[in-house]
């Protein structure tokens, strides 16, 4: 239809004005009409049609009388409900008496009979959502979370000693605020320069102190400054990245950062990120053996060697090193390769030849051979022996394996290495094709903490030997800070051309904040109670605040002989991580992360024993 056709009172085509006054009267009746019945169907349109507002707000905000509806019960207005009710009232009586029936079954029953079937029920419903694939959004079985004790520890009784801890506090807030402050994100802080630092074991990967910090955090009870880091976790940490990690360092201090911080808190962030990280980290072992690379591009998966590894070896603490995470990842992300890849390794290292019993630093991922025949319990070999004794601690005493292995290790070691200089100072030696270097590095000196931490299980009527072995290296690593300049301890020190303790070489005189000596001192003060445990270990925290202590930060040492610092202008993220979490635990009461529930990995982070009969209980205390 032509739109002039439906326009013949307010123009004619053939009219030259449309003028009101020239409309003949007829007209303008006809028109005053039409005016007074449009008038008349607004008006009614706003007072009889139902409900106006939410026919408008229907068209224009797209919300429907269903959405806005609240009530989840049946509508009692609806007119031919009224049989409906009567159902609905006989239902609800129905029930009510059978809840009742329910009700008084329960009261007759003893409360372990009770408590017994709240159990069942809770697994019954934990086994269905695992069964049904009942993953969260990201993947991963439901898990319900149980804190282990000791999470956090009560005061010192001991004024002196509270006071101690609270310094250890104040030490660990100028360390973290000087991070957030001059290198927030960064891997580390150049506490001298004042800005970031990084550095290559990481890749790209960033935060490397943040995620160390965090459990120290924590258990120190700064919360505020454990949720900035958290934050900064789910917002920033990215392991999209394509670059080379050390796969040994990034699961020591991320991975164990991260489980930490998971068992402590319960955020499911931290599951989260542990697992996404640890799968990145799988495809390091696809060599010819099962033993993985130490390097690895998390984005193309393509691993190598360090190129100055013994023939293009793996190294005994590096691929030895993975145990502890690797079990608690398959326990959190219901995927059982995490542990089949580290049970392996143990498999290719027990069909080998083993000479006088060592194991050797270096292993071919392709031949499956040693290479170059060098021992050591410091650098390269250390954290090997310390994860077999853990992973049986950590399996509740019940993986018989790695027990094994960890004593029959030992008693070579202490065949072979262990030493006492002429004035009667125990250490360990290197082993080099048959011949021994008499130096013991800053790294052996956990080993005092190791071997103590073993001596309850060891076979033979050997728990007073070990402990008294354990003793002894704890007292040749304090003669080595005792006997510098700084009272802090050289990377490693000599013992021949009539020296004892001492370092020699101008490269083995530097301190870069480094935590065993103190961690030794922290395992032998529980297990003994010996007040010197404790005062060696003040003694160092006063040589720390005297020497390594500026203005932004704590700094490590280039020479522990010269008779001021001269600073690396490093803050090592370990510093945060182990060295002085492990001070506040030797200044702790003995229930502070107590050593039947927890396990420290290789960088001081705390993982729960995998209790055997699956019994682990939320803490009541806490
Ligand atoms: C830490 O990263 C770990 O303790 C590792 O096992 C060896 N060295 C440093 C600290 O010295």
């Amino acid at each position: 239809m032509p739109v002039a056709t439906l326009l013949p009172f307010t123009a004619t085509p053939n009219r030259k004005s449309a003028n009101p006054t020239s409309f003949r009267l007829t007209e303008k009746f006809i028109l005053l009409l039409v005016f007074s019945a449009f008038i008349t169907l607004c008006f009614g349109a706003i007072f009889f049609l139902p409900d106006s507002s939410k026919l408008l707000s229907g068209v224009f905000f797209h919300s429907s009388a269903v959405e806005t509806n609240t009530h989840t019960g049946p509508d009692s207005s609806d007119a031919g409900s009224a049989g409906n009710d009567d159902r609905l009232l006989a239902k609800i009586k129905k029930d009510h008496e059978k809840a009742l029936l329910e009700a008084k079954d329960t009261l007759q029953k003893l409360p372990d009979v009770i408590q017994n079937d709240i159990l069942a029920d809770k697994a019954k419903v934990t086994k269905e959502s695992m069964g049904k694939g009942g993953k969260d959004g990201n993947n991963l079985p439901f898990i319900e979370y149980h804190r282990p004790p000791g999470a956090t520890g009560l005061e010192p009784q001991d004024p002196e000693t509270r006071e101690r801890r609270a310094k250890i506090k104040e030490m660990m807030k100028h360390a973290w605020d000087s991070y957030k402050r001059y290198a927030w994100g960064s891997n580390e802080l150049r506490p001298v320069s004042k800005q970031g630092h990084s550095s290559n074991l990481f890749g790209s990967i960033k935060g490397a102190t943040i995620v160390d910090a965090l459990d120290t955090l924590y258990i120190m009870e700064m919360f505020e400054e454990f949720d900035a880091a958290t934050d900064w976790v789910e917002k920033s940490l990215d392991f999209n990245v394509n670059a080379e990690v050390s796969v040994f360092e990034v699961n020591i201090r991320f991975v164990g950062g991260l489980l930490s911080a998971y068992y402590l808190s319960g955020k499911e962030v931290f599951r989260r990120k542990a697992v996404e990280l640890g799968e990145k980290l799988l495809p390091a072992f696809k060599t010819p053996t099962g033993i993985p690379w130490a390097l690895l591009n998390l984005k193309s998966g393509i691993g190598r060697n360090w190129p100055w590894a013994s023939g293009g070896s793996s190294i005994l603490a590096e691929y030895g090193t993975l145990h502890l995470e690797f079990m608690h990842l398959s326990r959190l992300s219901g995927n059982p390769e995490f542990a089949q890849k580290v049970m392996n390794i143990r498999k290719v290292l027990n069909r080998l030849e083993k000479p006088q019993g060592l194991y050797p630093n270096y292993l071919n991922p392709n031949s499956g051979q040693w290479g170059q025949h060098h021992v050591s319990v410091g650098g390269l070999g250390d954290s090997f022996y310390e994860y077999l004794l853990k992973a049986w601690l950590m399996s509740d005493k019940t993986d018989e394996e790695g027990k094994k292995m960890y004593y029959d290790a030992l008693q070579a070691i202490e065949t072979n290495l262990m030493r006492k200089s002429t004035n009667g100072l125990t250490y360990i030696a290197e082993w080099k094709g048959g011949l021994l270097e008499h130096k013991m590095g800053h790294l052996t000196c956990f080993a005092g903490g190791m071997i103590a931490l073993g001596a309850d299980g060891a076979p033979g009527d050997k728990t007073g030997h070990q402990m008294e072995q354990a003793a002894e290296i704890a007292r040749t690593c304090h003669e080595s800070y005792a006997r510098t300049t700084l009272k802090l301890g050289p990377e490693a020190f000599r013992f021949d051309g009539g020296v004892e303790a001492i370092a020699t070489r101008q490269n083995e005189k530097y301190f870069i904040l480094r935590p065993e000596v103190i961690e030794t001192y922290m395992y032998m003060w529980r297990f003994t109670h010996d007040p010197k445990y404790r005062e060696w270990g003040w003694e160092a925290v006063q040589a720390l605040e005297q020497h390594c202590r500026v203005e932004g930060g704590y700094s490590g040492v280039r020479d522990v002989y010269a008779s001021s610092p001269n600073y690396d202008d490093v803050q090592q993220s370990f510093y945060l991580a182990e060295t002085l979490k492990y001070l506040y635990l030797l200044f702790s009461e003995d229930d502070h992360l107590p050593f039947e529930h927890w396990v420290f990995n290789t960088e001081a982070h705390p993982l729960p024993v995998i209790r055997k009969d699956k019994t682990d209980r939320p803490n009541e205390v806490e």
